[in-house]
Parts: structure tokens; sequence; C-alpha cells
């Protein structure tokens, strides 16, 4: 395997997957699980007529394998399946106040919440109450507020069923605030995307990874946070495809990978290498790289036509696209040395994998968090875009865009009308349906702006269907003090988390059940634009633990004049009358869905883009010339670093499971600071030295976070690395995608005090 970079420092030997993945498993079931029946539920994961799991929005493919879970669909799975509970007791016995001083480790592992709790400022406790008695005080307060005022939040787990019926409530009640968690993660995908292609998301279906010749992977850590996708690529390595990765951090996942659901390679450890290259780009070098790419490719097509052949598909680029001709003489003019300024890569490095893109019939391009998380995500993406249009890799079998997902249902909630921007929902449709005037003048808040609403007191409200918003979002020490200023807060959760403790003077905290825990049938959307239907079941944690759908239609009864088209109760009764309406709203995603709903894989909802129909302004696909080489937002300065903020392993975004990275051979502690020893010597550092890490921007805002421990690790120059959510108090509010406001937490500007 070519690889850029590398030097002696903390890594781990073995592959990703392999005896280490069915250890992590081991470790969560023995301390979330008394009754072994709990590992039943893991044979349903992602089958048809099974439950789909809540961890990664990754595809169910139609024939799944026996077990078509992966080490963190597991810890998810049992996590919710945990037989440990957070009852009224727990909260009787700890003031709010002391609770804020607790880890989020050690709040999550109180277990399941049980009853629907009420702050009481006076004793400073969480106190037990009624459903009714909840919803009727949260209905008075939500009928005493401007609609403008209130923020509808969804992290992206419940299903479509319940998020539509979550945006109905907010567009009844005159609010277009529906950000959610998509705001911070792919939002820079639906934006970048819909400008370019026309099309707010991927293009690629299952069966394209079994035809492509190439895949580029840009900041997307497939061995962590999307594990199943692995034996598609473990698939396509087998049979030739050839996988090229560009990332500041050297992933297990897309090195090599075990598969530990094969007995064989199990006992061999038969390893399967799955990039042929691996280059450690700068954090926010994307772009350099990617005009480097292009520029190899347009060089190549001028060779190869002094022998009669192209390498650019010139007939797709007249028909199908805008912009190329800007484009080229943009990329004629870059020079190879600001490209490896840029990107810290070697020309010959970038020439080597852009090789590979000419020699491949069928490409596609993967994308994570490294792309969209910066300041100019946006480009990013739109160059990503580029590459691929230069030889029509988008709208063929075997090639296309992907953009890899977050939560289970981040795409579907979006599909269905959670969104703050008004002009992507059918709002006519919406209006003639229910007999209503929804709100249409004004854009809703997106994350960002809903925090600077926060911050400035404008905002007064703050409804959550699940998630952990104060921990997730950039500036999180102003974002904490202004919380508690907020007049009401409600949580829709299954587990306690720090946002439930910076509550509002009103403030609820309501436990729902989980996707496994539902009686009837619900629907998601995978990051591949399959709809599936998932069949829980399972007992619920209490009997006092409603479904989301039942708390969200007990709030908006509670909060709205009754309206005889919405029928709370009954789509309560029966989700099947909901994908009815969904199916009238939206007829060209969703007709026959109950009939559809489990058809083995899912169902494709389409994506015209994928048929070569554009729907941009200009018709056509765009080619995107950007204003400058990397995606940092900010200049290099003497001191400071660029700060990636990484998952580990052993976490779904705010949840921890535990201590244990073992794909990176970091185990204990979530504190500490990467860094490669060139950089440990410049800043004259020790291993193991005790650091702060400090806020450089430019805002001459006060920001930092102490005791971190300096750990020597393969990185490139210029850059560290951490965790989130530990380091979200150095993430500057402002410091987010020019475009689509993404918090742009994969490049922030920081230095190291010893
Ligand atoms: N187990 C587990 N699974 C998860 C999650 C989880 O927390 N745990 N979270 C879920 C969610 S909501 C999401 S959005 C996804 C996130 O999944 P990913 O998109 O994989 O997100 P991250 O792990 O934040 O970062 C991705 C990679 O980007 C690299 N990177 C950082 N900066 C750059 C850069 O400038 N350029 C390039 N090329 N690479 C860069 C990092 O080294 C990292 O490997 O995963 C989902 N699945
Ligand atoms: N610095 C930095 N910040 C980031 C990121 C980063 O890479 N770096 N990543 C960003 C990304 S990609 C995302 S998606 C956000 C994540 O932001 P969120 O989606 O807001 O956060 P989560 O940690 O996924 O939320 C966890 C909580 O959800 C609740 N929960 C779990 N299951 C359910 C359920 O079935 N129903 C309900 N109602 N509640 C449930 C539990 O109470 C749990 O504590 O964070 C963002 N913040
Ligand atoms: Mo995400």
């Amino acid at each position: 395997m070519a690889r850029t970079q590398r030097s002696e420092t903390v890594s781990y030997d073995g592959p990703s997957g392999g005896w280490g993945s069915l250890r992590g498993i081991g470790r969560i079931f023995a301390r979330e699980i008394s009754s072994p029946a709990a590992l039943r539920l893991l044979n349903d994961q992602n089958k048809p007529h099974g439950f789909m799991c809540v961890s990664c929005a990754w595809a169910k493919p139609a024939h799944p394998h026996p077990a078509e879970f992966c080490e963190n669909g597991a810890k998810a799975t049992l996590w919710e399946a945990t037989t440990r509970r957070c009852t009224p007791e727990f909260f009787a016995r700890h003031r709010v106040s002391d609770l804020r001083a607790w880890r989020d480790y050690d709040l999550e592992q109180q277990g399941r919440l049980t009853h629907p709790m009420r702050y009481d400022p006076e004793t400073d406790h969480y106190v037990p109450c009624s459903w009714d008695e909840a919803f009727a005080a949260v209905g008075r307060e939500l009928r005493r507020l401007a609609p403008r005022d209130v923020v509808f939040y969804a992290s992206g787990r419940s299903s479509l069923e319940t998020a539509y019926v979550y945006s109905l409530f907010a567009r009844l009640y005159g609010s277009n605030n529906l950000p959610d968690s998509s705001n911070m993660c792919h939002e820079t995908t639906s934006v970048a995307l819909k400008a370019t292609i026309g099309a707010p998301v991927g293009t690629v279906v299952y069966d394209d990874f079994s035809s492509c010749d190439a895949m580029f992977f840009f900041g997307q850590n497939t061995g962590s946070n999307s594990p199943r996708f692995l034996h598609a690529l473990q698939d396509a390595v087998e049979r030739g495809c050839r996988i090229v990765t560009f990332n500041p951090v050297c992933e297990k996942g897309l090195e090599t990978f075990v598969n530990p659901q094969h007995p064989t390679e199990m006992l061999t450890e038969r390893e399967t290498r799955i990039s042929c290259q691996y280059h450690q780009v700068k954090p926010g070098g994307d772009i350099a790289v990617l005009l480097g790419m292009c520029k190899h490719v347009l060089a190549r097509d001028e060779q190869e036509q002094t022998h009669g052949r192209a390498v650019l598909d010139r007939d797709f680029i007249a028909q199908h696209t805008t912009g190329f001709d800007a484009f080229e003489t943009f990329v004629r003019s870059v020079a190879w040395s600001d490209i490896e300024t840029a990107s810290g890569l070697e020309r010959g490095a970038i020439e080597a994998a852009a090789q590979v893109y000419v020699a491949a019939e069928r490409v596609i391009g993967v994308y994570g968090m490294g792309l969209t998380q910066h300041v100019h995500g946006f480009d990013n993406v739109a160059l990503l875009v580029n590459l691929l249009l230069l030889r029509g890799n988008i709208g063929r079998d075997g090639c296309g865009i992907c953009p890899v997902r977050g939560h289970s249902n981040v795409q579907g909630q979006r599909t269905v009308g959670i969104s703050e921007k008004p002009e992507l929902v059918p709002l006519d449709k919406l209006a003639a349906m229910y007999g209503f005037e929804p709100p249409r003048e004004k854009k809703g808040l997106t994350t960002v702006d809903a925090c600077k609403g926060i911050l400035d007191g404008r905002v007064k409200a703050f409804i959550g269907l699940g998630g952990n918003f104060v921990r997730a979002i950039p500036e999180r020490k102003a974002m904490e003090e202004a919380w508690t200023r907020l007049r009401l807060t409600v949580q829709i959760a299954t587990r306690l988390n720090r946002s439930h403790l910076v509550n509002g003077t009103v403030a609820y905290l309501l436990p729902c059940r989980g996707r496994s825990e539902e009686e009837q049938a619900v629907s998601i959307e995978d990051s591949l634009s399959c709809i599936h239907g998932s069949t829980g079941g399972r007992e619920p944690p209490a009997p006092e633990v409603l479904p989301e759908l039942a708390i969200v239609a007990g709030l908006a009864k509670a909060a709205l004049p009754p309206n005889p088209r919405v029928r709370w109760d009954d789509w309560v009764a029966d989700y099947g009358l909901v994908r009815d309406r969904l199916e009238e709203t939206y007829p060209e995603y969703f007709a026959d869905f109950n009939k559809r709903l489990f058809t083995p894989g899912g169902f494709y909802r389409g994506n015209k883009a994928r048929e070569r129909i554009w729907k941009t302004e200009s018709g056509k696909a765009v080619f995107t010339v950007p204003k400058q080489l990397t995606a940092c937002g900010f200049a290099e300065a003497p001191g400071r670093l660029s700060l990636v903020s990484l998952r580990s392993n052993d976490q779904f975004n705010t949840t921890i499971y535990g201590y244990s990275d073992r794909v990176r051979g970091i185990e204990g502690t979530r504190d500490v600071v990467l860094i490669n020893r060139k950089e440990m010597a410049r800043h004259g550092l020790r291993e193991g030295q005790i650091v702060s890490l400090v806020s450089d921007a430019d805002d001459g805002v006060a920001r930092r976070v102490d005791g971190f421990k300096v750990l020597p690790f393969s990185l490139p120059d210029g850059c560290v690395a951490a965790y989130y959510p530990e380091v979200n108090p150095l993430v500057p509010l402002s410091h987010h995608d020019q475009r689509s406001k993404t918090p742009a937490s994969k490049s922030i500007p920081v230095r190291i005090e010893a």
C-alpha cells in the first residue's frame, strides 16, 4: 500500500473488525444487560421484518448477512435494551445542579428514563408528573409564546412517521424553526449537492458497489462509523476495485479489515487490505487535492488527444454541465507548488491517485465529516463533484457521489419535512390537506441560528426530539450559560444527558421508547435513499414510557386549537394512517407506501440526478470554481494549530460507551491531544505532558479546555486531533461552512498552553 507520512507513534497493530470488535460488544453486553435473551435481538437487526439499527444510516442490503450488524450497531442496540433504569428515586437523590458535575458517561450509565419528569426550581430536583400534566403545561406555555421564538430540534433517530407529525406540529403552530442534527453534519451536502447536481442527497445505490472500478474516500471513517460498509468494500477489493483514501488520520478500517462474521477469516486473522493508496492530507487540504487531481486529468487528456483518444467525457460535459471552461482555466492557473502547500502532499502522490481515477471506467466518490465540517466545506463537496463530472461519473451504473450519513434516519427526517428551509417543503400541499396557512415568509432557524437566538435571548423555548444539543453544538460555555435563561425546555429522550440538566425555567424531561420497542411498524430512510420498515415489539423500559409519536401528538394537541383534519389520536393508534398522509404529501417518493413497507433492501425513493436530470437553476450539473485552496477559513500564524475533532470507536456522538479507542490504540481516557513528534518538538512538548488547548480564533473570545494529555500520533504537520464532544467549547459559533452553516469542527484554530 502506498502511503504518505507516518512516524513512530501511538497506534494499533491489529485490523479493523476481527476479535477486538467481538470483545467490544461483549464488554457492553456484560455491563448493560442482565438477560441473555437480549442477544436474540441482535439477530433481527437490519433484516427485512426485523428492526432497523439505531446506530448509523448505512444501507440495509436485500440479502443480509446472517448477522447484519457490526460492533457499533450491536453497542447501540444493547444501549437501548439495557436493563439499567434511571427512575424518579434517582432524581430524588440528586439535585440537578449536582448532576451537572457528572461526566456524560456517568449520566447515560444510569440507564433508561422511566417516568415523565418536571423540573422543580424550588428544590432543584426533577420530580415525577403525569403525562396529562406535562402535556397541559407545555401546551399552556407554547400558547403564550410567539411561534418564531420556539425551536423544534430533532436528532436524526425518530421514524419517518414521527418526523412527519413533528414537522407538521411545528408548522401548524406557525414556526419553521426545525433545525436538526443534520445542520451540524451533512447540511453541507444538502446545500452543495443541490446547487451542483440538483439533488440534496447522494446518487449511489447498493449495486453500484459491485460494479465500480475505483472508489475515492475523503474524510469518512468507515471502520468506526459505518462498519457494515466494510463488507461491500471487502467484496469490491477482492474483485479488483481500487480504493484510494485521503484522511489526515490513518483510520484502521480503511487500511485493513478482518470480517468478524466470517469464521475462517477470524481463525486465520486473514486481513483484507482496503486502500491501495492512503494519503494523509492536511485538514482542509482536500480542495487542493481535488484541484491537483483535476489538473492531472486535464494534462492526461491533452496527452491522449495527440493519439486521438480522450480522458475527459466531452460529450457528457457539453450536454450535461455548465461552467467547465471557467473551471478548466482556473485549474490550469493553479501552480503545483500551491497545491502541495495547501494539501501537505507531494505532487507525485496526488498524481498517483489521479492515475487510478483516469484508469477507472466507473468511479464512486465517498465522503463524510472530513469534507462537510469546514468553513469552505461547500467547496470541498463541489470539487469532488467536479472531479466526477470530468469523466461522466454521475448518472451511470457503478458511479456516483456517496455522502455517508450519520444518524439512522437523519436523511429521512429531511425528506419528510423537518427542515428550516420552507422552500424545500410542499407547503401548498400541506395547506390544502390540513386547511391552514403555513408560515412561508421567513426561513426558520438553523442550528447555528438557534444558538445565536438563545445567546441573545430572542429564542425563548426549545423542544428536543432526541439528541444532546448543548453537548453537540459549538461555543459550549456561553451556550450553557444562556440555556438556563430559556423560559421552556422540553426534552424527549431515552437516556439522561447533559442537555437535560441545563434546563430552562419550565422544564420537562419526557421518556420515550426506542425503535426496537415500537409496537407498530415504523419506517426509516437509509443513506442510499432506500425506505425500510422496522418491527420492534420489545418490552418498553417501564409501562409509563410512551412512543415518540404519542408524545409529539400529546404536545401538539395541548398546544394547538382542534382541527378536524388533523387526527392526532387516530395517527397514534395507527401509524399506517400517517404513512397514507406521507404518500399524499410526497407521492413521488412514497407511492403505495404501506404496501411496499417491507420490501427487502428497502424501496428506492429515486433521485433524478441518477437519471441525469439536473434540478439545478440552469438545468445542468455545475462545475464550481473555488475562491481559495484550503477549506480551513483561517490563515497560518505562529503557534497556531488546526484542531480536528474526532469520534472514537467507543462512542456514538455524545453517548460515550466506554474509554477504549481500540482501533487507534488509545485506552482509558478521552482527554488526549494527538500530535506528531515534529510538532511536539516544535512546541516544546513531552509525551504524557498535561496541557490546555486554547482558542486561537481572531475574535478575541477566551475559550479553553484543560487537562489534556499529549500523545504522539501520526498526523500531518500543523494540526492536532482530540475527541468530540470534549473539545466543543473551543469551536467559535461563527466558525461554520459559509453556505450551509455547518459548524467547522474539523479545523478549529487553537494553541497549546503547557
Ligand atoms: N460508532 C459510531 N458511529 C457513528 C457515529 C459515532 O459517533 N460513533 N456518529 C454518526 C454520525 S451522526 C455521523 S455524522 C457519522 C460521522 O462519521 P464520519 O463522517 O466518518 O465522521 P468523523 O468520525 O467525525 O470524521 C471522519 C473522518 O474525517 C477525517 N478528517 C478530518 N478532517 C479532515 C479533512 O480536512 N480532510 C479529510 N479528507 N479528512 C478529514 C477524520 O480523520 C475522520 O477519519 O457517523 C455516524 N456513525
Ligand atoms: N466538535 C464536533 N461537534 C460535533 C460533531 C463533530 O464531529 N465534532 N458532529 C456533529 C454531528 S455529525 C452530529 S449528528 C451532532 C449530534 O448531535 P445530537 O444528535 O443532538 O446528539 P446525540 O449524541 O446523537 O444524542 C444522544 C441522545 O439522544 C437520546 N436518544 C437516543 N436514542 C433516542 C431515541 O430513540 N429517541 C429519542 N427521542 N432520543 C434518543 C439520548 O437521550 C442520548 O443521550 O453532533 C455534532 N457535533
Ligand atoms: Mo451526524
